[in-house]
């Protein structure tokens, strides 16, 4: 009886919906289309399963000490598996060097191998998700004075250099085998604490260094490269080397995509204003979507008025396909399963309310000049009936609807989580 009122409710919301001009079942087509990279470090607090360094050498810190934490590539599978019954859509997931499975033999970060990430790879091919990859610069000792890529020290740049490489390397093979391109991204934590007298000297390094990584052509088919920025971390308060402009300069030169991570810009600052301006000269964008409180702290996702805006950029402007869409927080005080459940539904969400905005005739409104009519009418489409949509896409994808989903984690959690040490 329940699927029966959903359905009822859905109906309905589908006739309101047309006295709008908005046409439901095109929406949802439009959203099935969406896959968002679930980021696989969530799970384990960005670990990883090298047991050397600590994440907080490069200013990541997930605070918080619930109980379940992945503790090997074999839970954090199974962990990823189960959020992903939980939530409407075909997705990706998106990995870290980190990752790697090397059999408890140490292999340092400029030798790895697509072979350790085969496993990884077979995995994806069977529960049909697509992979997205990020050498890791950060969490090493080579790392601990606080400079990779940019490094004064050439052992140092050489080192990390090679780490890009081979993580490319890694990131076309897995995009070959899964016949869909695999997106590498590079974020480096470099930057100083205190106000530094040479701004100059380390991004030019950098840019060097990034040459270098992408020296080789790689397939378009199977690898796209993408460059994250960001304003200031723990630790890089005064100045990171990896700056919005450093980056953008960089990806619109060299025909990169462009990470921009909700988390690295002022506060105030309006990401999805950026989108439509930057895509006037690049091919594409990554998203790494997060919440941050003050600073960037990595909160989990929610259904945010910014998130809303991001997603209302993505689809008015049909740039479906060019941005890719990428999650990126670690909140270690709640069940991780959730954490990243709850991002998930928040941006799939996000998307379905820009899809049923009555935008054809919020444009005529606005080419009319009727900006009255404009702002009424976006008001009164923010109280649409998109839970019924949101309820009825749920059930077609055969995942809980509400608070069900909940209760799956939660019964995972007693069976599965708690049994961790
Ligand atoms: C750090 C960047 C980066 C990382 C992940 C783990 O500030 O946002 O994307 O969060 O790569
Ligand atoms: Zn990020």
């Amino acid at each position: 009886m329940k699927a029966a009122r959903i359905e009822k409710a859905y109906k309905m919301a589908v006739d309101r919906y047309g006295e709008q001009g908005v046409n439901v079942k095109a929406a949802l087509e439009r959203l099935r289309r969406f896959s968002i990279s679930l980021h696989c470090w969530q799970g384990d607090d960005v670990r990883g399963f090298e047991n050397t360094g600590s994440a907080s050498d490069g200013g990541l810190v997930a605070t918080g000490n619930y109980p379940g934490r992945a503790r090997n590539a074999e839970e954090l599978r199974r962990d990823i598996e189960q959020a992903l019954r939980l939530v409407p859509g075909k997705h990706r997931v998106n990995l870290h060097a980190i990752y790697a499975e090397t059999e408890r033999r140490k292999v340092d970060r400029n030798e790895l191998e697509y072979a350790h990430f085969e496993r990884w790879t077979a995995w994806a091919k069977k529960i049909g998700v697509g992979v997205d990859f990020n050498p890791s610069f950060f969490a090493h000792p080579k790392a601990a004075s606080g400079f990779t890529l940019s490094s004064p020290d050439k052992a140092v740049r050489k080192f990390w250099i090679e780490h890009g490489i081979a993580c490319r390397r890694i990131g076309e093979r897995i995009g070959r085998e899964l016949g869909s391109p695999c997106v590498t991204n590079v974020w480096i934590p470099d930057g100083w604490k205190d106000v530094p007298v040479d701004r100059k000297g380390p991004r030019e390094r950098l840019e060097q260094s990034l040459d270098e990584i992408f020296a080789r052509e790689a397939n378009p088919r199977h690898n796209l490269d993408s460059v994250e920025s960001k304003l200031f971390g723990i630790g890089t308060e005064s100045y990171v080397v990896g700056s919005h402009e450093f980056y953008m300069g960089y990806a619109m030169r060299n025909g990169k995509l462009l990470c921009l991570d909700t988390g690295h810009f002022h506060p105030t600052e309006s990401v999805a204003d950026k989108i439509a301006s930057l895509l006037v000269f690049l091919n594409g964008i990554l998203l790494h979507v997060s919440r941050g409180i003050r600073w960037d702290s990595d909160h989990v996702v929610v259904l945010s008025d910014e998130i809303r805006s991001l997603a209302e950029e993505i689809t008015r402007g049909g740039y479906d396909e060019r941005v890719r869409i990428g999650l990126d927080y670690f909140d270690a005080s709640i069940n991780r399963i959730a954490a990243w459940v709850i991002g998930m539904r928040a941006m799939l969400k996000a998307l379905l309310a820009a899809l049923l905005d009555p935008v054809a005739e919020l444009r005529r409104l606005e080419e009319r000049g009727d900006l009255t009519g404009r702002l009424a009418l976006l008001e009164e489409a923010k109280n649409m009936p998109i839970s019924a949509v949101w309820d009825y896409w749920c059930l077609e994808n055969d995942v809980p609807v509400g608070m069900e989903w909940l209760a799956e984690v939660r019964n995972y959690e007693k069976k599965v989580l708690s049994k961790r040490g």
